[in-house]
């Protein structure tokens, strides 16, 4: 290969590498318009939607405002003060999965009973039958006077085209509610991921004919040898780089303490349909602020009776990513946290065993036991296994069988040490 020709080579290799680096940014991009009102109006809401959920009253000022009054983040939130909702709808992509977020802040006051305040997220087919509600928070049922921030990752149904968010508040007749409830910085965003391979070896295939072109014009078939094995070597070379040997992560290493640690709530197993996720559950954490909410409606929405979902390194890695996971050597317990809601919920919880070419290098589980309505710790112990390369932290499933009228736990305080 004569420089010149080798020169383009490196410089098309390293173009596509540096591209690829920039890529899962514009993968984390917020799907809805104006989810934190800092325009200052409604842009990108509505009001009065036709398919069985119709509050009439809103685009009433006297229902709606946005002020700059108590904002939760921008300049802006919504105020509901009656009767009434608004909606926003987003395209999905069937399979892949999203993290939603939001805020509500509902005053202290107001009879409990007959009202309510609601953020609530379902996901529709291309007949706008819902095919999943993901989220389904009442507001004032949160601690009040405050900002209450949820977060819940989900995995999109295959059929499911569209996601519906819908707020607001609801009274039965002749029942004040304590108002006005605040809505502020919703977001439905892709999860991350693991493109940045993936653009990579795409960005090298779409310069593999003008890289054909330049060879042809300069090169004799001995040099056309040369260069494809140069080429190799420098891709042999980069791939290297990937493998290197994983660092010895520091113990505790906490896939949950507050908030998502490492590890990524990605891998949606079974009827995926049946599962809502709340990652910043504040009901009686059994550290710290937050916990993990996990609901199953052992509806069998795709057929399956069962559902589970993996935490991963990074999300959505079925062994599928070379040098992926974490390297937790020296780890002897995997411990979590967990309660029923009511107790008895029968729950398989296991961290490792995610096959592929690119596999977790143990598979750990914790006997099967119904759960307590108090908290209670769990150990699975992990001092004999490879834990070299660990991308399926954690990981949990319910079936249908054990749990046929659905159920409902909590989740805190997950780590090796
Ligand atoms: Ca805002
Ligand atoms: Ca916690």
């Amino acid at each position: 290969m004569n420089q010149r020709n080798f020169h383009f080579l490196l410089t098309a290799i390293l173009l596509g590498f540096v591209c690829s680096l920039f890529a899962p940014k514009a993968n984390a991009q917020n799907l809805l318009t104006n989810g934190g009102f800092d325009t200052g109006n409604f842009t990108g809401w509505s009001g009065n939607h036709p398919n069985g959920w119709n509050f009439g009253q809103d685009g009433d000022p006297n229902v709606w405002a946005v002020d700059g009054l108590n904002p939760q983040a921008g300049d802006f939130a919504a105020k509901n003060f009656y009767d009434g909702g608004i909606y926003q709808t987003v395209s999905i992509a069937g399979g892949h999965a999203y993290t939603f977020s939001g805020a509500a802040f509902v005053p202290s006051g107001g009879s409990i009973n007959n009202w309510g305040s609601f953020v609530q997220l379902q996901l529709l087919n291309s007949n706008n039958q819902i095919l999943g509600t993901v989220a389904d928070i009442a507001a004032q049922n949160l601690p009040r006077n405050q900002w209450d921030t949820f977060n819940v990752t989900f995995n999109a149904p295959n059929a499911a085209v569209s996601a519906l968010l819908k707020i607001g508040t609801y009274t039965n007749t002749g029942v004040t509610p304590a108002n006005p409830t605040e809505f502020d910085s919703f977001s439905i965003t892709p999860v991350a991921e693991p493109m940045t391979y993936v653009l990579f070896v795409m960005g090298i295939v779409a310069m593999i004919p003008v890289i054909r072109r330049r060879l042809k014009i300069s090169l004799s078939p001995t040099k056309k040898i040369q260069s494809a094995v140069a080429a190799s070597a420098l891709l042999v070379a980069l791939c290297c780089h990937a493998e290197d040997p994983k660092p010895v992560q520091k113990l505790p290493f906490y896939t949950f303490s507050d908030k998502m640690d490492h590890f990524v709530p990605s891998g949606w197993m079974g009827d995926t349909g049946d599962l809502s996720i709340n990652n910043a559950c504040k009901e009686k954490p059994a550290k710290g602020e937050q916990c993990i909410k996990v609901q199953y409606s052992a509806k069998a929405s795709q057929g399956n009776k069962w559902a589970g979902v993996y935490w991963q390194e990074p999300s959505n890695n079925w062994g599928t990513v070379r040098g992926g996971g974490f390297n937790l050597t020296g780890a002897k317990k995997l411990k979590f946290m967990a309660r029923g809601e009511k107790g008895g919920e029968i729950v398989e919880f296991k961290g490792g065993g995610i096959s592929g070419e690119f596999p977790d290098t143990f598979r750990a589980e914790a006997p099967l036991v119904p759960l307590t309505p108090v908290w209670k710790e769990y150990v699975i112990d992990v001092s004999d296994l490879d834990l070299s390369t660990v991308i399926g932290g954690f990981v949990f499933a319910v079936s249908q069988d054990k749990n046929p009228k659905g159920c409902t736990f909590y989740l805190d305080e997950i780590r090796y040490e």
